[in-house]
């Protein structure tokens, strides 16, 4: 995941190891990051800066949204994405699948300020494929978030042409999704080919970045889609105050960091255009 170098950091203790049906869990206790949980060897998310993800892979879609009263989040097992949707006022309804029971539970017993999403009284969860679930529910979402892991082993399905093309049947008209996509410093194939899939299934979608110090590069980004044709990523339809942020316990999304996650790098727009 970092080419040619490596990153590290001290671990306290080992929490828990085991091996699901789908991958292998690993939570740690760490000197600096707090606790961290990596599946295949991938960090998902660690403590000192979950929020980053978590927030902007929820609010950029829902605040693009003019009503999203009805969410699907597929992934998500560690309850931070179903946290900060149910912030969201306009939220009414939120349904999330996870493939892996195994996440959830370990996340329950040692992620509890992630997995404290799981509580809201919004959410029903199920244990089940994404990719199955769509299949049976057409036209019923008005935002449908994918945070999976990387497209190596149980997500990389999720990734591909036709899961996009489900997601646009299982959503309302005007629609939106994000998907998590990758980094445009190492991954920038994958950023390319997720956006063209994207672009291909609905006719509005970008990529808007965010800053996770603990990821590859400690860059990554989303790639979001809308089936209203006049949707302006970059001009959220909800905006919240300095006192809103504060009220929804926000850490990094605001609405000019919303504004802002739209400007790419001239590089990154170079490729994406091509
Ligand atoms: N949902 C976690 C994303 C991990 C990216 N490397």
């Amino acid at each position: 995941m970092w080419p040619g170098g490596t990153f590290s950091f001290e671990v306290k203790e080992v929490l828990h190891k085991e091996k699901s049906k789908y991958q292998d869990i690993l939570v740690l206790d760490t000197t600096s990051l707090g606790r961290v949980l990596v599946l295949d060897g991938i960090i998902q998310c660690t403590q000192k800066d979950e929020f980053s993800y978590q927030e902007m892979i929820s609010f950029l879609p829902l605040c693009c949204h003019k009503n999203p009263e009805k969410v699907l989040i597929v992934g998500g097992g560690d309850g931070g994405v179903a946290r900060e949707v149910a912030k969201h006022p306009l939220v009414k309804e939120i349904v999330q699948v996870e493939i892996d029971d195994k996440v959830i539970e370990v996340s329950k017993k040692y992620l509890p300020f992630m997995a404290v999403g799981f509580e809201s009284k919004k959410l029903k969860l199920h244990v089940g494929d994404g990719f199955e679930f769509m299949k049976n529910h057409s036209q019923e979402f008005d935002v449908i978030i994918t945070d999976s892991s990387d497209p190596v082993g149980p997500a990389v399905s999720l990734f591909q042409e036709n899961y996009f093309a489900l997601m646009k049947s299982a959503l309302k008209p005007n629609g939106i999704v994000c998907s998590q996509a990758g980094t445009y410093w190492y991954s920038m194939d994958l950023v390319s080919s997720t956006l063209k899939i994207c672009k291909n299934q609905f006719p509005k979608a970008a990529y808007a970045t965010t800053s996770v110090p603990t990821y590859p590069s400690g860059q990554i980004g989303f790639v979001i889609g809308s089936l209203d044709s006049d949707v302006q990523f970059d001009k959220p339809t909800l905006t919240f105050s300095r006192q809103d942020e504060l009220s929804m316990n926000l850490r990094y999304y605001s609405t000019d960091v919303h504004k802002a996650a739209f400007a790419l790098p001239t590089f990154v727009k170079n490729e994406l255009e091509k």
